[in-house]
């Protein structure tokens, strides 16, 4: 059955030029973007979409470097798209990423690791809600 996910090229891959390189991954393995949106992400969105990590060291460097420039928001849906992005993206390191994965292949610095991706479809809705608005 088909599912969506929430998907967003981060502030680095959109300065560096990968959005292209990026969305072709997702579109190559079958699956459909519904939804894109170039846009910065609000302090208030950061802080909903990483809420599960408040508190931690490396929170507040975290909502800094999200909303410091712009993100290519998404929804892409397929057959477990949840799960397909998350492997596609590769491990949240870029430097543990495998290669053939996004996080692999385009990072190295898990500060700036590339893409963001919803880790169930419980965060899915949730994300697709405080990004898209629904
Ligand atoms: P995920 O993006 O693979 O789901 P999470 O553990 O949910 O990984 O962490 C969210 C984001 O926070 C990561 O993508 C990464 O950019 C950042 N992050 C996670 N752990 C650390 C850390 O130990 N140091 C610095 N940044 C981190
Ligand atoms: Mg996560």
């Amino acid at each position: 059955m088909d599912q969506s996910t929430y998907v967003m090229i981060k502030p680095d891959a959109v300065a560096r030029g990968l959005v292209g390189r990026v969305v072709q991954r997702f579109e190559d393995a079958g699956l459909k973007v519904e939804r894109m949106e170039l846009g910065v992400v609000t302090a208030q969105q950061a802080a909903a979409n990483y809420a599960e990590h408040a508190g931690k060291p490396f929170y507040d460097g975290l909502i800094a470097y999200i909303t410091s420039g712009p993100v290519v928001k998404m929804v892409i849906s397929g057959p477990d798209a949840v799960t397909v992005c998350r492997k596609l993206m590769g491990a949240t390191n870029p430097r543990d990423a495998a290669p053939g994965t996004i996080r692999g292949d385009f990072g190295l610095i898990m500060d700036a690791n590339v893409v963001h991706g919803s880790d169930s479809p419980e965060s899915a809705a949730r994300e697709i809600s405080i990004f898209f608005g629904e």
